[in-house]
C-alpha cells in the first residue's frame, strides 16, 4: 500500500512538472499583444505582418508606446466659444450615443469642444454617465423652464387640438403630436436662450442616429468667425406643405412690420420664385446647423421669432424650425453669411449628404457612397443655393450620384 502511494505521489509530481513546461513554451505563441499584458506592460507591440507602416514613423518592436511620427491627439491653436447642443429626451440615449460618437470621432476628438444637452425633462443618471463617457470635452445638462415647453396664453387649445385631430386623420406626420410642436417651437425661439447656452456664441446642433462620414482636420467653427459666417447648412429641401399653410403670410406680416430687419443683399431667390409672393418650401434642414447664437439671440430675430409666434402657427398648424431657422437667415442675413459645408458628409434619416468630388473623399476617408448624395436631386433646393450665390456646381455632379 505505502508503495503504491509512493508511486502515485511521482506521477503527480510528473504531471505537474509537464504542466509548468507546456505553459511557458506555450506563452511564446500568444499575440504579441498577449504577450505585453503577461509580462505587466500592456502596450501591443506590433508585428512587421499586421501592420501598415503610416509616413515615416519607425516601428518600435519593444514594448512602449510609440511617441515620435504620430500625430497629436488634439489639434494645437486657439478654441473658439463654442459648443454642441442637442435636446433629447433619456430614451434617446442610445441614439444620441451614437451620433456623438460619430462626431468626437470625425471632428472633435481633435478640439474638445463642449457639449449641451437640453431636456424638457430631468436628465437621468444614464443619459449623463454615457454621454459624459464618450464626448472629449465638457458636459452640460439643463433643464427647460416650463414657460419655453407649454401653450402660450394666446394660443386657443381647444382649436389646437381640433387641428391634431384632423391632422391624424391625414395621417401627416407628427401631426397629432403636442410634444412635437413644443420641440419645433422651443428649437425655433428659446435654446440659445437657454442659460447654458449663454456662455456661448457658436453652437453644432446634434440629433440622435446622425452620421458623419468624412473625416473633418480644421475646426467648423473658426471658419465660421474667419469667413464671417452666421448660419450654415448641409441638406436643403422642399417642407411638407400641409404643415405650414400660412407660414409664409405671417413672414410677410412681420416683412412689412419690420422692413428695418430685412437685409439688403439676401437669400429671397432661395426662398421664393416670384419676389416674395409666395413660398416655394425651400429650406436648409435644421437637424444639423452650425450657427451664431449672438444672432438668434439678436433683435431682428427675436422681433422675427415673436412675430410668427403671436400668429400661432406651431399649435395650429406644424411649423417646424427648419422653415422658420431658414427663412430667418434668409431674410435677414446677407446671403453671405449662409455658408454650405460641401465637406460636412452627413446622414438624417432618409437624406445623405456625400460631398461631390472623388479627390476629397478619399483624402478625407469617407465611407459614404456618392450614389446617395442627395443634393442634386429633384427634391433638393440646394442646386438653387448654388445658383442664388452665382456657384460653379463642384466637377462630378452630374455623373457621381
Ligand atoms: N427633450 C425632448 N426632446 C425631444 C422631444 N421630441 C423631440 N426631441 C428632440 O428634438 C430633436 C428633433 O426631434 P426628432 O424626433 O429627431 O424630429 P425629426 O428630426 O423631425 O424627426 P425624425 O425623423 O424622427 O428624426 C431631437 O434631438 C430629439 O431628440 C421631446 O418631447 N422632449
Ligand atoms: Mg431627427
Amino acid at each position: 500500500m505505502a508503495s503504491s502511494q509512493r508511486y502515485l505521489r511521482y506521477v503527480v509530481v510528473a504531471v505537474a512538472c509537464l504542466l509548468v513546461v507546456f505553459f511557458f513554451t506555450s506563452s511564446s505563441r500568444l499575440p504579441a499583444g498577449s504577450s505585453n499584458i503577461l509580462s505587466g506592460h500592456g502596450f501591443a507591440s506590433p508585428s512587421k505582418s499586421d501592420t501598415t507602416a503610416k509616413g515615416d514613423a519607425a516601428i518600435d518592436m519593444g514594448t512602449s508606446p510609440v511617441m515620435s511620427g504620430l500625430p497629436p491627439a488634439t489639434i494645437p491653436g486657439p478654441r473658439m466659444n463654442a459648443t454642441f447642443v442637442t435636446l433629447a429626451r433619456n430614451s434617446d440615449v442610445w441614439e444620441i450615443a451614437r451620433s456623438i460618437r460619430q462626431v468626437e470621432d470625425r471632428f472633435n476628438r481633435k478640439f474638445n469642444y463642449d457639449w449641451v444637452f437640453l431636456n424638457d425633462a430631468e436628465f437621468d443618471d444614464t443619459f449623463k454617465k454615457v454621454t459624459s463617457a464618450l464626448t472629449s470635452g465638457n458636459t452640460k445638462y439643463g433643464k427647460i423652464p416650463k414657460e419655453h415647453w407649454s401653450f402660450p396664453e394666446w394660443i386657443d387649445t381647444d382649436k389646437a387640438a381640433k387641428v391634431r385631430e384632423d391632422m391624424k386623420e391625414k395621417k401627416i406626420i407628427y401631426g397629432d403630436s403636442i410634444s412635437y410642436r413644443h420641440m419645433c417651437r422651443y428649437e425655433s425661439g428659446f435654446f440659445f436662450r437657454h442659460p447654458l447656452m449663454l456662455d456661448y456664441e457658436w453652437y453644432w446642433r446634434v440629433e440622435p442616429s446622425v452620421e458623419l462620414f468624412c473625416d473633418i482636420d480644421y475646426d467648423a467653427f473658426k471658419f465660421m468667425a474667419d469667413n464671417g459666417k452666421k448660419y450654415s447648412f448641409v441638406l436643403s429641401l422642399y417642407e411638407y406643405v400641409e404643415t405650414i399653410p400660412t407660414l409664409w403670410d405671417s413672414v410677410k406680416g412681420f416683412i412689412k412690420a419690420n422692413p428695418q430687419h430685412i437685409a439688403k443683399d439676401n437669400s429671397m431667390k432661395f426662398l421664393s420664385d416670384d419676389g416674395g409672393n409666395t413660398y416655394n418650401h425651400c429650406h436648409f434642414w435644421s437637424n444639423f446647423e452650425i450657427g451664431n447664437l449672438n444672432w438668434l439671440r439678436s433683435q431682428p430675430y427675436i422681433d422675427f421669432f415673436n412675430h410668427l409666434d403671436k400668429d400661432g402657427g406651431f399649435f395650429y398648424e406644424r411649423w417646424g424650425d427648419a422653415p422658420v431657422h431658414s427663412i430667418a437667415a434668409g431674410l435677414m442675413l446677407p446671403k453671405e453669411e449662409i455658408h454650405f459645408f460641401n465637406d460636412i458628409a452627413y446622414y438624417h434619416v432618409p437624406f445623405t449628404h456625400c460631398p461631390t468630388g472623388e479627390q476629397y473623399r478619399l483624402d478625407h476617408k469617407c465611407h459614404c457612397n456618392p450614389k446617395d448624395n442627395f443634393d442634386w436631386q429633384g427634391y433638393s433646393c440646394t442646386a438653387r443655393y448654388y445658383e442664388l450665390n452665382g456657384m460653379q456646381k463642384p466637377e462630378g455632379y452630374d455623373h457621381e450620384a
